[in-house]
């Protein structure tokens, strides 16, 4: 089966970018799907909503954007990159995924192949394609081939993409895996074939919850050197000269981002219905969660030690992480809402992020910081773009939770 047209369904943080590389580096003819008008609209004007996605990629002839599920019947090969987030309970919500799997049973026929790239738990795509597919008389592994393929998009990094970031592809049946195989390595420098989807899907949780702990731990290494007293920015960087055995990771304001805090939560769901614990999991989500605490309590503590009252705060950087405008999950929003516990006055600057809805209302970033018009700012997001020298020159204090600022800099206070 040589597929040439390849439906996307979701091009956000994930389809995008794998849409353009197969279009780039497969020479494929691809239609993106998606059930946000507005996001279709734009990228058929060439106008990507990613800052990290170039829109001169969006001019190829080979591309299509639409909401009109019929502009895909003719594709052989669907891959679904839709979002996996938690639901109000904090409960593994699959509904995109339902949606976008009923949309591709709709226009799927013999031969194809459909593969699900958004991140969930193991026997997810056995259980949600599987009957879909055989309701409309096609039988997974002879009539369909069904894969699981993890996404690895690191939103704004420069060294890896997706052609050069080697993709795990598992299928429900050996046969699927090989079909899918075939299908990625017509874009993809290296592919990864394990034995089920099962694995695969298993495979993300792991690289996800093992980022998540690791941070969790930095967090907690870092409440450990303020213990002591003891920079533990310097006590990291010595622990990272070790050639082996060591991967550094840092402390922040918690873990955003629609990935790394959500993630681990479809592991552990999981493996709680089948009985069991995850102790140390469950910790580290929570130290994560908790660690915009450490701002907040340099911040009373300066507030306290000059009897300020009213005191006018900055916010930098609003997005989840440094490069990116995504705020989903962002600590931003803890770190605001506890400011004005503070009965502080609290505005934010982000150039990558001009507006957002924070208090129950839109919030537009400010331009520029005028000496003396906040007392102090606060970073949570180390954004490019920034003068940060000037930014310490016009408050009276900077409490820094991105280590942005040289160690020992006058005025600035690390969280
Ligand atoms: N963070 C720390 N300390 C660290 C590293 C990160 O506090 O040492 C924080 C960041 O500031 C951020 C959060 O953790 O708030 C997560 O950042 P991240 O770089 O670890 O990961 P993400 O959320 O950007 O993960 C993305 C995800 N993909 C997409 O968003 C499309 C994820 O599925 C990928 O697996 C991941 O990149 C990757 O592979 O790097």
């Amino acid at each position: 089966m040589k597929t040439t047209k390849v439906g996307v369904i979701g091009v956000g943080y994930v389809g995008l970018p794998l849409a353009l590389t197969m279009v780039e580096q497969g020479d494929l003819n691809v239609v993106g799907f998606d059930t946000n008008h507005q996001r279709v609209a734009a990228l058929n004007a060439g106008r990507s909503e990613l800052v990290h996605v170039d829109d001169a990629r969006l001019s190829s002839n080979k591309l299509l954007f639409t909401s009109d599920p019929e502009l895909l019947r003719d594709c052989s090969t669907y891959v679904i990159c839709v979002p996996t987030p938690l639901d109000h309970a904090g409960l593994p919500d699959l509904t995109a995924v339902r949606a976008a799997a009923q949309t591709v049973v709709s226009v799927v026929k013999t031969g194809d192949l459909v593969c699900l790239e958004s991140t969930t738990y193991p026997g997810t795509t056995r259980d949600v394609l599987t009957p879909l597919l055989a309701a409309g008389g096609l039988n997974v592994g002879t009539d369909v081939f069904v894969c699981f393929s993890s996404e690895r998009e690191d939103p704004g990094r420069q060294n890896f993409n997706v052609k050069t970031t080697p993709k795990v592809v598992g299928g429900l049946t050996l046969a699927c895996g090989e079909v899918g195989r075939e299908f990625y390595e017509m874009f993809v420098d290296s592919v990864v074939l394990v034995k089920t989807a099962e694995v695969a899907e298993l495979s993300k949780l792991f690289e996800n919850t093992h980022r998540a702990v690791n941070i969790a731990l930095a967090n907690e290494l870092k409440d450990c050197a303020d213990a002591l007293k003891v920079d533990f920015y310097a006590a990291m960087d010595a622990a990272a000269t070790k050639p082996f055995g060591f991967t550094p990771y840092y402390p922040g304001p918690g873990v955003g981002g629609h990935c790394i805090p959500i993630d681990p939560v479809y592991l552990t769901w999981k493996v709680h219905i089948a009985g069991y614990k995850t102790p140390l999991i469950d910790a580290a989500l929570r130290i994560n969660d908790e660690a915009h605490g450490r701002a907040i309590q340099v911040l009373g503590e300066q507030i306290w030690a000059n009897v300020w009252t009213g005191i006018k705060i900055l916010l930098v950087g609003a997005a989840y992480k440094k490069g990116v405008s995504d705020v989903r999950e962002s600590p931003f929003f803890k770190i605001a809402g506890a400011c004005r516990s503070l009965d502080a006055t609290v505005k934010y600057f982000d150039p990558l992020v001009p507006a957002l809805e924070m208090f129950g209302r839109i919030e537009y970033s400010v331009g520029e910081v005028l000496p003396g018009e906040y007392d102090c700012a606060v970073i949570v997001t180390d954004q490019p773009g920034i003068n940060y020298k000037k930014l310490l020159e016009s408050v009276k204090f900077v409490v820094d939770c991105r280590r942005t600022y040289p160690d020992g800099t006058e005025g600035v206070i690390r969280a």
